[in-house]
């Protein structure tokens, strides 16, 4: 059997367990994850090795987390969706995941179209089916998304319970093409332990605080220094308002105490190192509908500018090293 590869991209509305699956597949975490719609803001590239077995050849699959599919009503909700439309161009397979415990609603319906403008090869996922005692309740469920998409197949899973991942895989490997092995194995996403820190310190701000906070924040890493036994890192919450920024900070300081120890504790698992985190909260009155701001927080675009920046650093530095040689 040949070793294939190949991107494989997954869609669904807010909440149907899309990031829990990619962390779960991967086997770390690479997603934050919460109870609220809209967590995942951008898309997250996960890499899972698949390793040869029962007389299968194995292979490798770049698994694509998106955000949730909805009617954006802000530049934040725009860029989203954007991330979700460029996730989805030229992937070879995409998996439709949906919460089995929810009837199909005009959510469901809404990512659906998107999936079937795209007319790429697709599973229909049937996740949290942890939570359902009579199998035979899906039935009907699976019946109707059958009427209204052509997927090549339907697969009970519980991403949070690990459940029918195996069934999962051998599928998804069984329709990609025979290819090489995009990255090598020790890599598994594409994402800067930096960008990873600032969703570790969101992820905290989503568990800590309620209504609008969570959607009215984002974190921006102001500087991530590595060293082998200790990383500093400083960040800024940002909020919308200054009532928001009173119960970020809390009486005393002690919410963000709480933020900053819980994330500082992840953060150091995931690095390896002792981490010294700072965090700030700043009012940014209206982030959200800000494009600029928006633009700011991708960090694919942050990297290109940086990339930018040192290329241009690179072309006067080889200009005035042309002159001193010249004379
Ligand atoms: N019971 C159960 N809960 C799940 C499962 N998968 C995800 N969840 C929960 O559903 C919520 C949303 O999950 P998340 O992965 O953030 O969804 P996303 O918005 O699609 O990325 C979280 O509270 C998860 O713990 C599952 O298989 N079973
Ligand atoms: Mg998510």
């Amino acid at each position: 059997m040949p070793f294939r590869s190949g991107f494989v991209c997954i869609l669904g509305r807010p909440n149907a367990g899309k990031s829990t699956l990619l962390n779960a597949l991967v086997g770390e975490k690479l997603a934050i994850i919460s109870p609220k719609p809209q967590t995942t803001r951008n898309r997250i590239q996960g890499i899972v090795h698949v390793p040869k077995r029962n007389g299968k050849g194995g292979g490798q699959i770049v698994l694509i987390d998106t955000p949730g599919v909805h009617k954006p009503d802000s530049s934040l909700g725009r860029k989203m969706m954007v991330e979700v439309r460029e996730a989805m161009e030229g992937c070879d397979l995409v998996l439709f995941i949906v919460d089995a415990t929810h009837k199909l609603d005009a959510r469901d319906q809404f990512a659906l179209d998107l999936l079937k403008q795209s007319g790429t090869r697709s599973f229909l996922l049937l996740n949290k089916i942890d939570l359902i005692r009579e199998k035979s309740k899906l039935l009907p469920l699976i019946e109707e998304y059958r009427k209204l998409c052509d997927f090549s197949e339907l697969i009970p899973i519980s991403a949070l319970k690990r459940s029918g991942l195996d069934a999962l895989l051998d599928s998804v490997i069984s329709v990609l093409p025979a290819g090489p092995a995009y990255f090598p194995e020790d890599e598994i996403t594409d994402q800067p332990a930096r960008f990873m820190a600032a969703e570790i310190v969101r992820e905290q701000v989503l568990m800590n605080t309620k209504e609008e906070i969570p959607y009215a924040t984002t974190v921006i890493v102001d500087s991530f220094e590595e060293g082998s036994k200790l990383t500093r890192i400083a960040a800024t919450i940002y909020c919308e308002r200054e009532g928001q920024k009173r119960i970020l900070v809390g009486k005393g300081g002690q919410m963000l105490k709480k933020i900053g120890s819980a994330a500082r504790v992840q953060i150091e698992r995931m690095l390896g190192t002792k981490v010294f985190l700072e965090l700030f909260v700043k009012v940014e009155p209206g982030w959200r509908d800000s494009r600029s701001f928006v633009e700011e927080l991708d960090w694919r675009k942050q990297r290109e500018r940086r990339m930018q920046q040192q290329g241009l650093q690179a072309d006067v530095e080889a200009a005035s090293d042309a002159n001193s040689t010249d004379g």
